[in-house]
């Protein structure tokens, strides 16, 4: 499992590596965070996207003295590879051994369900910036997230198809292995049926497949003028570029939730992916000097745009550290106190918990289509 510590000016890494952290002077001048993200795999484009967020958020941090009067937050990413097991191990190594009073992630849902039971048992805060599941914040009262659950992204995006595209006739399709994508289905179908549509079929695939040509072919014949998709980016790249193959005409428009919203849509799909729609917490082109200069930033940084992932990350590493020292001390029960009282502007926008843990508001909410391969607001 690799294994990466980020901190900004504070000592080398190579001297981090060589001594438990606990026992360091260098230790003392610092709050250890741990995060869980995937970094390998088929997702790993969600998590590279998210440590990205959080690395520059945290250079600013430290840069502008840190927390608690002057400590750096030293940040200890693990690699989940999307895996829940090695996710689980990597909670017990940042809660046992390196005694973290927060940790941020894990990415997915999927994952937070294991993970978040175990979290929540050591009492220890864990703040999810891309779990959109229902259900993640019941898991316990040490759990927060800073996405927005599908259920309020997903009901915007179908809204927009019905009301800009006249979409009315849809196949709806999600992967029955994976907790957000069939949770993220439960909330396109309820959305689509509260706004009269009318599901022509509704077909499962895994994860894992790599032909989807039944599900295809028989939707193909039911001429619907959409297919809303809940599954992770890479299979919905496969079946958004199989569909095209298959003949279904680029009219026929998908409809993704918080999996499609990642560039690795388009870097996969290309243009088969175009016309694709997703509801957004965040874009790009948001005006507005904080959101510039993180764009700028991140870009500068990581040699490419920074995504919704990356931005929700960016803004939670400043939430979580205003929790640190409003809290006044490394304390987890005293964080969880702290982040109640969050009142936060960051590139998202206004940002506060509800006394269940999840973002206070989902007014931000945009809906992004693909063009050319890549998200473009919708006008
Ligand atoms: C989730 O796993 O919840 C995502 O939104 C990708």
């Amino acid at each position: 499992m690799s294994r990466l510590l980020s901190t900004v000016g504070a000592i080398a890494i190579g001297s981090l590596l060589a001594a438990p952290a606990a026992t360091t002077a260098w230790a003392q001048e610092t709050v250890t965070v741990g995060a869980i993200e995937i970094l390998s795999g088929p997702s790993a484009a969600y998590g590279t996207a998210i440590k990205g967020g959080l690395e520059l958020a945290l250079d600013e941090i430290n840069a502008a003295g840190g927390v608690l009067g002057g400590k750096k937050i030293a940040l200890i990413i693990e690699d989940s590879a999307g895996n829940k097991d090695q996710a689980v191990n990597a909670a017990r190594k940042l809660v046992g051994r390196d005694k973290v009073p927060v940790v941020i992630g894990p990415t997915l849902s999927n994952e937070m369900f294991a993970v978040g039971p175990v979290t929540n048992e050591r009492k220890v805060v864990t703040v999810g910036t891309s779990t959109t599941a229902k259900g993640i914040t019941e898991i316990g009262p040490f759990i927060f997230r800073t996405s927005l659950p599908e259920s309020d992204v997903v009901p915007v995006t179908l809204k927009t198809a019905k009301d800009k595209f006249g979409v009315k006739k849809i196949a709806m399709m999600y992967a029955n292995d994976d907790a957000f994508s069939k949770s993220g289905f439960d909330s396109m179908k309820a959305a689509a049926e509260q706004l009269g549509f009318e599901i022509a079929t509704i077909e499962t695939f895994g994860s894992k497949d790599s032909d989807f040509s039944a599900q295809l072919t028989k939707i193909k014949g039911l001429n619907v003028d959409a297919i809303t998709i809940s599954a992770l980016v890479e299979p919905i790249s496969g079946v958004v570029l199989q569909a095209r193959q298959l003949g279904i005409p680029a009219s026929v428009r998908f409809i993704g939730g918080n999996g499609a919203n990642s560039p690795k849509l388009g870097e996969i799909a290309g243009g088969a992916a175009d016309g694709l729609l997703v509801g957004s917490p965040w874009f790009i082109a948001k005006k507005g000097e904080t959101n510039e200069k993180f764009v700028a930033d991140y870009k500068k940084r990581n040699g490419k745009d920074p995504d919704q992932f990356a931005a929700q990350a960016y803004d939670t590493m400043y939430i979580v550290a205003k929790a640190i020292d409003t809290a006044g001390a490394a304390d987890s029960d005293k964080i969880r106190e702290a982040l109640y009282k969050t009142d936060f502007n960051g590139v998202m926008g206004p940002f506060s918990f509800t006394q269940g843990r999840d973002p206070a508001s989902n007014e931000g909410v945009v809906v992004l289509a693909m063009k050319n391969g890549r998200f473009e607001i919708l006008e």
